[in-house]
């Protein structure tokens, strides 16, 4: 199995599984990964997704061996594309939160598959590299996208042509990420997060998603009417009637996530 899926209280943690590969993604393992979140939407009782990897590596992207030129020509990288691109709009429209472990090094695809999450943990030994300037290639499955707006326009120009590892802990002081995490405690922190997460108000962070995701491209003026019309579809849900009324009687809310 190229994927891997545990169903926890709240959450569903999905792992990359082809460790002795540094989990590289071959176009099997991309719908695998694809079919994963939608089984994890669908189930009402899964309110957040914890992305991993096994081993040693987070993801080393495409793998190589699977695009090999021939004789025949180049293969058709944009059909290959087409399945990773379908995972990366899922992970953005996902109605919960994503949080992504890199566990070590997230090279090529890799890096921009963690980077399209919601909240990106790192462990201390952890790297991004966007390789493909080294193979002659340019950042895909939304690196040119979401590199700039990460860690800007200079930053940003640098990791995709130099292709070197940014080291975790650069990789947060920059922005590209959320939080770096000592190697032994990056999964107990990571499901910590998932499980905390899976007890918040799910629809609200959902629409929260949407909104800055539209930001991206809106004007303010677009924005603002975008973000009355969120608050009130927020606003709707019980869990802004349990969160007001906790707040009131002092006590933890108790949110359902459910319309
Ligand atoms: O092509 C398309 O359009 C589709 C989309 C492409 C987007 C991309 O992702 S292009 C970028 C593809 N990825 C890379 O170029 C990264 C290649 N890998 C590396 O540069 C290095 O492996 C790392 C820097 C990531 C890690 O280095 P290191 O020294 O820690 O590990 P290693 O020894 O290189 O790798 C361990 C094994 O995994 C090794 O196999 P072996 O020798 O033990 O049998 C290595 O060949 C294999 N491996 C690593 N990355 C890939 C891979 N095998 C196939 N494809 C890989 N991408």
């Amino acid at each position: 199995m190229t994927i891997l899926v545990e169903k926890h209280s709240g959450y569903r943690q999905i792992t990359l599984n082809r460790p002795d590969r540094l989990n590289a993604l071959t176009a099997e393992m991309g719908g695998a990964l694809l079919a994963a979140l939608g089984e994890a939407e669908r189930d009402p009782g899964c309110r957040v997704i914890l992305l991993t990897g096994a081993g040693r590596g987070f993801c080393a992207g495409q793998d190589l061996t699977e695009v090999m030129p021939t004789e025949v020509g180049p293969p058709d990288l944009g059909l290959l594309l087409d399945g990773y691109n379908a995972v990366i709009r899922k992970l953005r429209v996902l109605p919960m939160p994503v949080v992504c472990a890199v566990n070590g090094v997230a090279a090529g695809a890799g890096a921009n598959l963690a980077l399209a999450c919601d909240i990106v943990l790192a462990a201390k030994s952890a790297s991004f590299i966007q390789a493909f300037a080294k193979i002659g290639l340019i950042p895909d499955v939304g690196g040119t996208w979401a590199l700039p707006r990460l860690v800007g326009a200079a930053r940003a120009r640098a990791l995709a042509i130099l292709a070197e590892p940014l080291p975790a802990t650069r990789a947060a002081e920059w922005g590209l990420i959320w939080q770096v995490v000592d190697d032994d405690r990056l999964m107990p922190e990571a499901q910590a997060l998932a499980a905390r997460l899976a007890a918040q108000a799910t629809i609200g962070i959902a629409l929260t998603k949407r909104a800055l995701d539209a930001a991206e491209t809106n004007t303010l003026d677009a924005q603002l009417d975008l973000e009355r019309d969120l608050q009130n579809e927020a606003a709707r849900t019980p869990d802004y009637a349990e969160g007001v009324r906790a707040f009131v009687e002092k006590r933890p809310p108790v949110f359902t996530g459910r319309r």
